[in-house]
Protein backbone atom coordinates (compact mmCIF):
# COMPACT_ATOMS: atom_id res chain seq x y z
CA UNK A 1 0.00 0.00 0.00
CA UNK A 2 1.52 3.48 -1.20
CA UNK A 3 2.89 6.54 1.04
CA UNK A 4 -0.07 8.82 1.03
CA UNK A 5 -1.52 12.61 2.26
CA UNK A 6 -4.18 15.02 1.89
CA UNK A 7 -3.44 18.02 -0.16
CA UNK A 8 -4.87 20.86 -0.91
CA UNK A 9 -5.50 22.14 -4.81
CA UNK A 10 -5.37 25.91 -3.90
CA UNK A 11 -2.86 26.59 -1.48
CA UNK A 12 -1.00 23.58 -1.24
CA UNK A 13 -1.57 22.91 2.54
CA UNK A 14 -1.11 19.45 3.46
CA UNK A 15 -3.04 17.41 6.10
CA UNK A 16 -2.37 14.41 8.27
CA UNK A 17 -3.74 11.16 7.44
CA UNK A 18 -6.03 11.18 10.53
CA UNK A 19 -7.52 14.31 10.15
CA UNK A 20 -11.28 14.54 9.46
CA UNK A 21 -10.95 17.16 7.20
CA UNK A 22 -12.89 17.79 3.71
CA UNK A 23 -11.88 21.06 2.28
CA UNK A 24 -8.87 22.98 3.28
CA UNK A 25 -9.27 25.68 5.63
CA UNK A 26 -8.41 28.58 2.81
CA UNK A 27 -11.91 26.95 1.07
CA UNK A 28 -9.90 24.88 -1.42
CA UNK A 29 -10.71 21.44 -2.44
CA UNK A 30 -8.79 18.33 -1.23
CA UNK A 31 -6.44 15.83 -3.52
CA UNK A 32 -5.09 12.99 -2.20
CA UNK A 33 -1.76 12.64 -3.54
CA UNK A 34 0.61 9.55 -3.25
CA UNK A 35 4.49 8.62 -3.26
CA UNK A 36 4.18 7.02 -6.73
CA UNK A 37 7.36 5.46 -6.26
CA UNK A 38 5.89 3.34 -3.09
CA UNK A 39 3.50 2.53 -5.49
CA UNK A 40 3.16 -1.35 -6.24
CA UNK A 41 2.58 -0.76 -10.30
CA UNK A 42 2.99 -4.55 -11.04
CA UNK A 43 -0.19 -5.11 -8.59
CA UNK A 44 -2.54 -3.19 -10.52
CA UNK A 45 -1.26 -4.29 -14.49
CA UNK A 46 -1.49 -8.21 -12.66
CA UNK A 47 -4.71 -10.07 -14.04
CA UNK A 48 -7.45 -11.40 -11.49
CA UNK A 49 -10.80 -10.17 -11.40
CA UNK A 50 -11.49 -6.46 -11.65
CA UNK A 51 -13.39 -4.34 -8.76
CA UNK A 52 -11.60 -1.51 -6.61
CA UNK A 53 -10.18 -3.66 -4.60
CA UNK A 54 -8.28 -4.95 -7.14
CA UNK A 55 -6.68 -1.59 -7.35
CA UNK A 56 -5.68 -1.41 -3.98
CA UNK A 57 -1.60 -0.16 -4.30
CA UNK A 58 -2.99 2.93 -5.52
CA UNK A 59 -6.10 3.53 -2.40
CA UNK A 60 -5.71 5.50 0.36
CA UNK A 61 -4.95 2.86 3.13
CA UNK A 62 -1.75 2.69 4.86
CA UNK A 63 0.69 -0.76 4.42
CA UNK A 64 -0.22 -3.63 6.23
CA UNK A 65 -4.17 -2.56 7.92
CA UNK A 66 -6.43 -3.77 5.11
CA UNK A 67 -7.81 -7.60 6.37
CA UNK A 68 -8.07 -8.89 2.21
CA UNK A 69 -7.77 -12.33 1.33
CA UNK A 70 -4.30 -12.81 1.99
CA UNK A 71 -3.69 -9.90 3.90
CA UNK A 72 -2.94 -9.67 7.65
CA UNK A 73 -4.49 -6.34 8.23
CA UNK A 74 -7.43 -5.03 11.03
CA UNK A 75 -9.68 -3.10 8.79
CA UNK A 76 -11.79 -5.71 6.62
CA UNK A 77 -13.16 -2.96 3.91
CA UNK A 78 -17.20 -2.75 3.66
CA UNK A 79 -17.68 -4.26 0.24
CA UNK A 80 -20.61 -5.66 -1.42
CA UNK A 81 -18.22 -6.74 -5.01
CA UNK A 82 -18.22 -3.02 -6.45
CA UNK A 83 -16.87 -2.31 -9.90
CA UNK A 84 -15.88 -4.97 -12.52
CA UNK A 85 -18.62 -3.79 -14.58
CA UNK A 86 -18.81 -4.19 -18.38
CA UNK A 87 -17.31 -2.20 -21.09
CA UNK A 88 -20.23 -2.87 -23.94
CA UNK A 89 -18.33 -3.02 -27.54
CA UNK A 90 -21.44 -0.70 -29.22
CA UNK A 91 -21.37 -1.69 -33.01
CA UNK A 92 -24.77 -0.84 -34.03
CA UNK A 93 -24.72 2.35 -32.40
CA UNK A 94 -21.37 3.27 -33.55
CA UNK A 95 -22.58 2.18 -37.27
CA UNK A 96 -25.54 4.61 -36.53
CA UNK A 97 -23.50 7.49 -35.41
CA UNK A 98 -20.90 6.89 -38.81
CA UNK A 99 -18.15 5.98 -35.81
CA UNK A 100 -15.07 3.33 -35.72
CA UNK A 101 -14.89 2.06 -31.93
CA UNK A 102 -17.81 2.87 -29.29
CA UNK A 103 -17.74 1.40 -25.76
CA UNK A 104 -20.28 1.87 -22.98
CA UNK A 105 -18.99 1.50 -19.40
CA UNK A 106 -22.08 0.57 -17.95
CA UNK A 107 -21.79 1.65 -14.06
CA UNK A 108 -25.63 1.25 -13.54
CA UNK A 109 -24.36 -2.49 -12.70
CA UNK A 110 -22.82 -1.63 -9.91
CA UNK A 111 -24.58 -3.48 -6.46
CA UNK A 112 -26.62 -0.75 -5.70
CA UNK A 113 -27.22 0.52 -9.53
CA UNK A 114 -25.03 3.20 -9.85
CA UNK A 115 -21.31 4.42 -9.32
CA UNK A 116 -21.31 5.67 -6.03
CA UNK A 117 -20.87 2.32 -5.04
CA UNK A 118 -17.15 2.63 -5.61
CA UNK A 119 -16.57 5.75 -4.23
CA UNK A 120 -18.82 4.43 -0.94
CA UNK A 121 -16.95 1.36 -0.58
CA UNK A 122 -13.45 3.33 -0.47
CA UNK A 123 -15.40 6.28 1.86
CA UNK A 124 -17.47 4.05 4.72
CA UNK A 125 -14.26 1.88 5.08
CA UNK A 126 -11.91 5.34 5.58
CA UNK A 127 -14.96 6.07 8.12
CA UNK A 128 -14.14 2.78 10.04
CA UNK A 129 -10.58 3.84 9.78
CA UNK A 130 -10.76 7.13 11.05
CA UNK A 131 -13.33 5.99 14.14
CA UNK A 132 -16.28 8.02 12.87
CA UNK A 133 -19.60 6.35 14.37
CA UNK A 134 -22.39 8.13 11.75
CA UNK A 135 -22.56 8.81 7.78
CA UNK A 136 -24.49 11.27 6.27
CA UNK A 137 -24.97 12.81 2.73
CA UNK A 138 -27.44 15.23 0.49
CA UNK A 139 -27.94 13.71 -2.56
CA UNK A 140 -30.07 13.52 -5.77
CA UNK A 141 -30.96 9.89 -5.21
CA UNK A 142 -28.05 7.80 -5.95
CA UNK A 143 -25.27 8.53 -3.75
CA UNK A 144 -28.05 8.45 -0.42
CA UNK A 145 -28.84 4.70 -2.02
CA UNK A 146 -25.43 3.82 -2.43
CA UNK A 147 -24.45 5.17 1.29
CA UNK A 148 -27.13 3.88 3.01
CA UNK A 149 -26.10 0.09 1.75
CA UNK A 150 -23.14 0.42 2.99
CA UNK A 151 -23.57 1.92 6.05
CA UNK A 152 -25.84 -0.53 7.07
CA UNK A 153 -23.46 -3.13 5.71
CA UNK A 154 -21.30 -1.49 8.79
CA UNK A 155 -23.47 -1.88 11.03
CA UNK A 156 -23.46 2.34 11.67
CA UNK A 157 -26.23 4.79 11.41
CA UNK A 158 -26.88 7.11 8.04
CA UNK A 159 -28.89 10.06 7.58
CA UNK A 160 -29.50 11.80 4.08
CA UNK A 161 -30.87 14.74 3.16
CA UNK A 162 -32.98 14.71 -0.06
CA UNK A 163 -34.59 17.32 -2.29
CA UNK A 164 -38.19 16.96 -1.92
CA UNK A 165 -40.37 15.52 -4.48
CA UNK A 166 -37.01 15.35 -6.52
CA UNK A 167 -35.53 12.20 -6.13
CA UNK A 168 -36.19 8.96 -8.47
CA UNK A 169 -38.50 6.27 -6.75
CA UNK A 170 -35.98 3.67 -7.36
CA UNK A 171 -33.32 5.24 -5.20
CA UNK A 172 -35.70 6.58 -2.38
CA UNK A 173 -36.89 3.47 -1.80
CA UNK A 174 -33.50 2.15 -1.63
CA UNK A 175 -32.63 4.50 1.07
CA UNK A 176 -35.57 3.78 2.91
CA UNK A 177 -35.11 0.28 2.85
CA UNK A 178 -31.82 -0.48 4.06
CA UNK A 179 -32.30 1.71 7.08
CA UNK A 180 -31.30 4.98 6.51
CA UNK A 181 -32.98 8.35 8.27
CA UNK A 182 -34.08 9.71 5.48
CA UNK A 183 -34.98 13.71 5.65
CA UNK A 184 -36.70 15.20 2.44
CA UNK A 185 -36.06 19.31 2.66
CA UNK A 186 -38.26 22.20 0.81
CA UNK A 187 -35.03 22.65 -1.37
CA UNK A 188 -33.05 21.94 -3.98
CA UNK A 189 -29.60 19.99 -3.47
CA UNK A 190 -27.63 22.43 -3.58
CA UNK A 191 -29.15 23.74 0.19
CA UNK A 192 -29.47 19.96 1.24
CA UNK A 193 -25.18 19.35 0.60
CA UNK A 194 -25.14 23.45 1.83
CA UNK A 195 -26.95 21.66 5.15
CA UNK A 196 -25.20 18.58 5.42
CA UNK A 197 -21.71 20.10 5.45
CA UNK A 198 -22.36 22.55 8.43
CA UNK A 199 -24.48 20.00 10.41
CA UNK A 200 -21.52 17.21 9.85
CA UNK A 201 -18.98 19.71 10.90
CA UNK A 202 -21.01 20.64 14.04
CA UNK A 203 -21.84 16.91 15.16
CA UNK A 204 -18.94 15.38 14.23
CA UNK A 205 -20.98 12.99 11.41
CA UNK A 206 -18.88 11.25 8.53
CA UNK A 207 -19.63 13.17 5.03
CA UNK A 208 -19.77 11.38 2.25
CA UNK A 209 -20.34 13.71 -0.32
CA UNK A 210 -18.16 14.01 -2.99
CA UNK A 211 -16.36 16.85 -1.73
CA UNK A 212 -14.30 13.92 0.68
CA UNK A 213 -11.57 13.38 -1.58
CA UNK A 214 -11.02 9.67 -0.40
CA UNK A 215 -14.55 8.76 -2.26
CA UNK A 216 -13.40 9.77 -5.20
CA UNK A 217 -10.17 7.47 -4.79
CA UNK A 218 -12.63 5.14 -5.24
CA UNK A 219 -14.41 5.67 -8.23
CA UNK A 220 -11.08 6.59 -10.11
CA UNK A 221 -10.93 2.97 -10.46
CA UNK A 222 -13.49 3.52 -13.27
CA UNK A 223 -10.71 4.86 -14.75
CA UNK A 224 -8.34 1.56 -14.39
CA UNK A 225 -11.18 -0.47 -15.29
CA UNK A 226 -11.60 1.01 -18.64
CA UNK A 227 -7.93 0.89 -19.30
CA UNK A 228 -7.82 -2.52 -18.48
CA UNK A 229 -10.44 -4.07 -20.46
CA UNK A 230 -9.00 -2.34 -23.52
CA UNK A 231 -5.56 -3.91 -22.73
CA UNK A 232 -3.83 -1.06 -20.71
CA UNK A 233 -4.60 1.10 -23.77
CA UNK A 234 -6.38 4.58 -23.03
CA UNK A 235 -9.47 5.79 -25.53
CA UNK A 236 -8.87 8.74 -27.11
CA UNK A 237 -12.14 10.30 -25.17
CA UNK A 238 -14.57 9.70 -21.97
CA UNK A 239 -17.42 11.33 -22.32
CA UNK A 240 -19.81 11.26 -19.15
CA UNK A 241 -22.71 13.42 -17.24
CA UNK A 242 -21.83 15.75 -15.02
CA UNK A 243 -23.64 16.87 -12.03
CA UNK A 244 -21.44 18.04 -8.65
CA UNK A 245 -18.74 17.36 -10.61
CA UNK A 246 -16.95 14.73 -8.79
CA UNK A 247 -16.74 11.61 -11.06
CA UNK A 248 -15.58 13.16 -13.81
CA UNK A 249 -12.80 14.46 -11.71
CA UNK A 250 -12.00 10.97 -9.92
CA UNK A 251 -11.80 9.67 -13.93
CA UNK A 252 -9.18 12.26 -14.80
CA UNK A 253 -7.46 11.67 -11.14
CA UNK A 254 -7.11 7.51 -12.49
CA UNK A 255 -5.90 8.14 -15.90
CA UNK A 256 -2.91 10.42 -14.99
CA UNK A 257 -2.02 7.99 -12.25
CA UNK A 258 -1.76 5.49 -14.58
CA UNK A 259 0.10 7.86 -17.20
CA UNK A 260 2.93 8.58 -13.54
CA UNK A 261 3.59 5.10 -13.40
CA UNK A 262 4.58 4.72 -16.79
CA UNK A 263 1.50 1.97 -17.36
CA UNK A 264 -0.49 4.08 -20.22
CA UNK A 265 1.10 6.45 -22.53
CA UNK A 266 -1.30 9.39 -22.20
CA UNK A 267 -4.59 10.48 -20.90
CA UNK A 268 -8.13 10.79 -22.46
CA UNK A 269 -9.92 14.08 -23.08
CA UNK A 270 -12.49 14.08 -20.16
CA UNK A 271 -15.38 15.49 -21.96
CA UNK A 272 -18.12 16.52 -19.35
CA UNK A 273 -21.96 16.61 -20.63
CA UNK A 274 -24.73 18.89 -18.34
CA UNK A 275 -28.38 19.02 -18.92
CA UNK A 276 -29.27 22.53 -20.36
CA UNK A 277 -31.03 23.88 -17.48
CA UNK A 278 -28.03 23.02 -14.98
CA UNK A 279 -25.15 23.45 -16.81
CA UNK A 280 -22.75 25.93 -15.19
CA UNK A 281 -19.37 23.53 -15.76
CA UNK A 282 -20.41 24.06 -19.46
CA UNK A 283 -20.93 27.48 -19.15
CA UNK A 284 -17.85 28.41 -17.29
CA UNK A 285 -15.45 26.00 -20.17
CA UNK A 286 -17.29 27.50 -23.15
CA UNK A 287 -16.72 30.94 -21.56
CA UNK A 288 -13.10 30.20 -21.04
CA UNK A 289 -13.82 31.61 -17.02
CA UNK A 290 -11.92 30.58 -14.23
CA UNK A 291 -14.93 29.82 -11.95
CA UNK A 292 -18.53 29.09 -12.48
CA UNK A 293 -21.39 30.89 -11.65
CA UNK A 294 -23.78 28.64 -9.88
CA UNK A 295 -27.48 28.05 -11.31
CA UNK A 296 -29.85 29.21 -8.70
CA UNK A 297 -32.06 26.80 -10.03
CA UNK A 298 -31.63 23.97 -11.82
CA UNK A 299 -34.12 22.19 -13.68
CA UNK A 300 -33.90 18.85 -15.96
CA UNK A 301 -35.40 15.57 -16.07
CA UNK A 302 -31.88 13.97 -15.50
CA UNK A 303 -32.90 14.56 -11.86
CA UNK A 304 -29.48 12.67 -10.56
CA UNK A 305 -27.77 16.16 -11.95
CA UNK A 306 -29.78 18.85 -11.14
CA UNK A 307 -27.28 20.48 -9.68
CA UNK A 308 -26.64 24.15 -9.90
CA UNK A 309 -23.63 24.39 -7.78
CA UNK A 310 -21.31 21.64 -8.56
CA UNK A 311 -19.06 21.48 -5.42
CA UNK A 312 -16.00 19.88 -7.22
CA UNK A 313 -16.39 22.44 -9.92
CA UNK A 314 -12.60 23.54 -9.73
CA UNK A 315 -11.81 19.97 -10.07
CA UNK A 316 -14.02 19.24 -12.81
CA UNK A 317 -12.50 22.39 -14.85
CA UNK A 318 -8.99 20.96 -14.30
CA UNK A 319 -10.09 17.71 -15.56
CA UNK A 320 -11.64 19.02 -18.58
CA UNK A 321 -9.25 21.57 -19.52
CA UNK A 322 -5.69 19.62 -18.47
CA UNK A 323 -6.81 16.66 -20.66
CA UNK A 324 -8.03 19.26 -23.81
CA UNK A 325 -11.37 17.78 -22.91
CA UNK A 326 -14.77 20.20 -23.80
CA UNK A 327 -17.95 20.29 -22.28
CA UNK A 328 -21.35 20.45 -23.61
CA UNK A 329 -25.02 20.65 -22.82
CA UNK A 330 -28.14 18.71 -24.08
CA UNK A 331 -31.91 18.89 -23.64
CA UNK A 332 -34.30 16.85 -22.10
CA UNK A 333 -35.72 15.75 -25.72
CA UNK A 334 -32.13 15.10 -26.65
CA UNK A 335 -31.81 12.62 -23.18
CA UNK A 336 -34.57 10.96 -23.45
CA UNK A 337 -33.91 10.01 -27.45
CA UNK A 338 -30.27 8.66 -26.15
CA UNK A 339 -31.87 7.23 -23.62
CA UNK A 340 -33.66 4.95 -26.13
CA UNK A 341 -31.03 4.52 -28.17
CA UNK A 342 -29.00 2.78 -25.38
CA UNK A 343 -31.96 0.71 -24.59
CA UNK A 344 -33.00 -0.36 -27.98
CA UNK A 345 -30.01 -0.63 -30.15
CA UNK A 346 -27.98 -1.73 -27.68
CA UNK A 347 -29.97 -3.69 -24.89
CA UNK A 348 -28.51 -1.14 -22.52
CA UNK A 349 -31.01 0.28 -19.77
CA UNK A 350 -29.77 3.28 -18.22
CA UNK A 351 -31.51 6.37 -16.03
CA UNK A 352 -32.19 9.47 -17.66
CA UNK A 353 -28.59 11.19 -16.34
CA UNK A 354 -26.59 8.65 -17.88
CA UNK A 355 -27.69 8.83 -21.35
CA UNK A 356 -26.88 12.55 -21.10
CA UNK A 357 -22.96 11.37 -22.25
CA UNK A 358 -24.48 9.32 -25.38
CA UNK A 359 -27.10 12.57 -25.76
CA UNK A 360 -23.82 14.69 -25.58
CA UNK A 361 -21.54 12.70 -27.73
CA UNK A 362 -24.12 12.48 -30.78
CA UNK A 363 -24.34 16.74 -29.93
CA UNK A 364 -20.59 16.86 -30.35
CA UNK A 365 -20.29 14.89 -33.65
CA UNK A 366 -22.58 16.59 -35.05
CA UNK A 367 -20.49 20.27 -34.08
CA UNK A 368 -17.44 18.58 -35.71
CA UNK A 369 -15.46 18.33 -31.77
CA UNK A 370 -15.58 14.89 -31.76
CA UNK A 371 -14.42 12.91 -34.68
CA UNK A 372 -15.68 10.20 -35.83
CA UNK A 373 -12.44 8.18 -35.60
CA UNK A 374 -12.18 8.72 -32.22
CA UNK A 375 -12.14 5.62 -30.04
CA UNK A 376 -14.79 6.83 -27.01
CA UNK A 377 -15.93 5.28 -23.93
CA UNK A 378 -19.13 7.14 -22.60
CA UNK A 379 -19.95 6.10 -18.97
CA UNK A 380 -23.53 5.75 -17.80
CA UNK A 381 -23.33 5.87 -14.56
CA UNK A 382 -27.18 4.49 -13.29
CA UNK A 383 -29.48 1.61 -14.18
CA UNK A 384 -32.96 2.34 -15.99
CA UNK A 385 -34.66 0.86 -12.46
CA UNK A 386 -33.48 3.76 -10.69
CA UNK A 387 -36.05 6.42 -12.01
CA UNK A 388 -38.89 4.11 -13.88
CA UNK A 389 -41.45 7.28 -13.60
CA UNK A 390 -39.30 8.73 -16.01
CA UNK A 391 -39.19 5.77 -18.23
CA UNK A 392 -43.32 5.69 -18.49
CA UNK A 393 -43.31 9.15 -19.36
CA UNK A 394 -40.63 8.84 -22.39
CA UNK A 395 -42.61 5.32 -23.71
CA UNK A 396 -45.58 4.45 -24.47
CA UNK A 397 -47.81 2.25 -21.95
CA UNK A 398 -48.50 -1.38 -22.55
CA UNK A 399 -51.34 -2.11 -24.80
CA UNK A 400 -54.53 -3.34 -22.76
CA UNK A 401 -56.68 -6.33 -25.02
CA UNK A 402 -59.33 -9.26 -23.07
CA UNK A 403 -57.67 -12.32 -22.85
CA UNK A 404 -58.72 -13.80 -26.15
CA UNK A 405 -56.17 -14.87 -28.61
CA UNK A 406 -58.07 -13.70 -31.86
CA UNK A 407 -57.95 -10.33 -29.78
CA UNK A 408 -54.73 -10.20 -29.24
CA UNK A 409 -53.62 -11.55 -33.00
CA UNK A 410 -55.65 -8.63 -34.38
CA UNK A 411 -53.47 -6.38 -32.06
CA UNK A 412 -50.27 -7.95 -33.16
CA UNK A 413 -51.50 -7.98 -36.87
CA UNK A 414 -52.33 -3.83 -36.22
CA UNK A 415 -48.72 -3.45 -34.96
CA UNK A 416 -47.26 -5.17 -38.25
CA UNK A 417 -45.92 -8.19 -36.72
C1 LIG B 1 -26.66 8.57 -12.34
O1 LIG B 1 -26.64 11.07 -5.89
O2 LIG B 1 -25.01 13.86 -7.00
O3 LIG B 1 -20.76 14.78 -11.36
O4 LIG B 1 -26.39 12.97 -4.93
O5 LIG B 1 -26.50 9.84 -9.83
O6 LIG B 1 -19.94 13.05 -9.76
O7 LIG B 1 -21.95 14.43 -9.22
C2 LIG B 1 -25.59 11.96 -8.28
C3 LIG B 1 -24.85 12.21 -9.37
C4 LIG B 1 -24.24 11.26 -12.87
C5 LIG B 1 -23.23 13.05 -11.55
N1 LIG B 1 -25.05 10.22 -13.06
O8 LIG B 1 -22.02 12.69 -10.97
C6 LIG B 1 -26.23 12.22 -5.89
C7 LIG B 1 -25.56 12.77 -7.07
C8 LIG B 1 -25.80 9.74 -12.06
C9 LIG B 1 -25.75 10.35 -10.80
C10 LIG B 1 -24.16 11.90 -11.67
C11 LIG B 1 -24.93 11.47 -10.61
P1 LIG B 1 -21.10 13.79 -10.29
Amino acid sequence: MPEYHVECMRCGARYERDDVVYTCECGGLLDVKYEYSTVDAASITRGGELGVWKYRALLPFEDGILKLKGEGGTLAPVTTREGNTPLYKCERLAEKLGMRELYVKHEGLNPTGSFKDRGMTVGVTKALELKMTRVACASTGNTSASLAIYAARAGIPCFVLLPKGKVALGKVAQAVMHGARVVAIDGNFDDALRIVRELCEELRIYLLNSVNPYRLEGQKTIAFEIAEQLGWRAPDRVVLPVGNAGNISAIYKGFCELRELGILGEVPKMTGIQADGARPIVDAIKEGRAEITPEPQPETIASAIRIGNPVNAPKALRAIRESGGVAEAVTDAEIIEAQKELARLEGIGVEPASAASLAGLKKLLELGVVEKDETVVCVTTGHLLKDPEAVLKACEPPVEVEADADAVRKLLIAHGL
